[in-house]
């Protein structure tokens, strides 16, 4: 398993789960001086991730997975939206960061995109427009040789999918397309994070990292050891990435998380 943690480019999303804010060049030089493998990084836009200066950083870091909230927070769009033009919008937005992520090597994630029921949308059509789209978006990362993530969200967020075993089910066939497992989210879902990820075995392609509390590993009363000992016996040698608070601050929840993943993992 490999190391990562967050920067977030979003200012409208302050408050949200991410170490670092705002500010690429420290984000990424901070995550390299602590030793990350890689970030992941939440933009704005698709033009915003392919103008980022990374020749100012010197080597340009491993870039874990990117995030598309963006999308819901800034721009009001969902994959399950009834109305054909906004679900395009939505299935656009996602297709534009698709396209740049798979020139930085990274997958694309799905998570606040999926959307929710409303009083003038039940819950079967929007899981219906949800699949629709993300057999749209399946088909474009098959195009670009890319894997696209699907992610479940606690019950405050949506109700499209809340545990790994609802995620199967929406993601059922699509072969580009994998789970990302969110500890936050699973450690209100889940009756066993460990067995959860066990009976997800094979399908898991991206972890957030994160205590109870959302806070970096550690920070809260999450019994981790049983979770990563699951995931080594899955075979999963994916990203643990922080998506987390930073809390006390960006640095300090940093370190925080690699020292838990050097006494954790390696
Ligand atoms: C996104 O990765 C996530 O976990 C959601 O809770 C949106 O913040
Ligand atoms: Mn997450």
């Amino acid at each position: 398993m490999r190391s990562a943690v967050t920067i977030s480019l979003v200012p409208e999303a302050a408050g949200g789960p991410f170490v670092y804010w705002n500010d690429l060049q420290k984000g990424v030089l901070s995550a390299r001086q602590l030793g990350f493998d890689a970030v992941e990084i939440f933009p704005p836009d698709a033009s915003t991730l392919r103008h980022l200066d990374w020749k100012s950083l010197g080597e340009r870091p491993n870039v874990a997975a990117v995030g598309t909230g963006a999308g819901w927070v800034k721009h009001r769009l969902v994959l399950c939206d009834a109305d054909a033009g906004k679900r395009t919008q939505a299935i656009e937005f996602v297709r534009s960061i698709q396209q740049i992520a798979s020139e930085l090597g990274a997958p694309t994630i799905i998570g606040s995109m999926q959307g929710r029921s409303l009083p003038t949308l039940a819950k079967d059509e929007a899981r219906k427009w949800l699949r629709d789209s993300l057999e749209e978006l399946n088909e474009e990362a098959r195009r670009l040789g890319q894997v696209l993530l699907f992610e479940p969200l606690n019950r405050y967020e949506t109700d499209q999918a809340n545990t790994l075993q609802e995620g199967l089910v929406i993601i059922d066939g699509l072969d580009q397309t994998k789970l990302l497992a969110d500890l936050f989210h699973m450690n209100i879902e889940e009756s066993s994070i460990p067995q959860s990820l066990l009976a997800a075995a094979g399908r898991i392609g991206h972890v957030h990292f994160a205590d109870t509390n959302r806070q970096a590993i550690g920070f809260g009363h999450l019994d981790v050891a049983p979770v990563i000992d699951a995931l080594n016996r899955i075979g999963y040698s994916g990203y643990l990435s922080a998506e987390v608070f930073a809390k006390p601050d960006s640095d300090r929840a940093a370190r925080q998380t690699i020292d838990a993943f050097h006494r954790l993992v390696r």
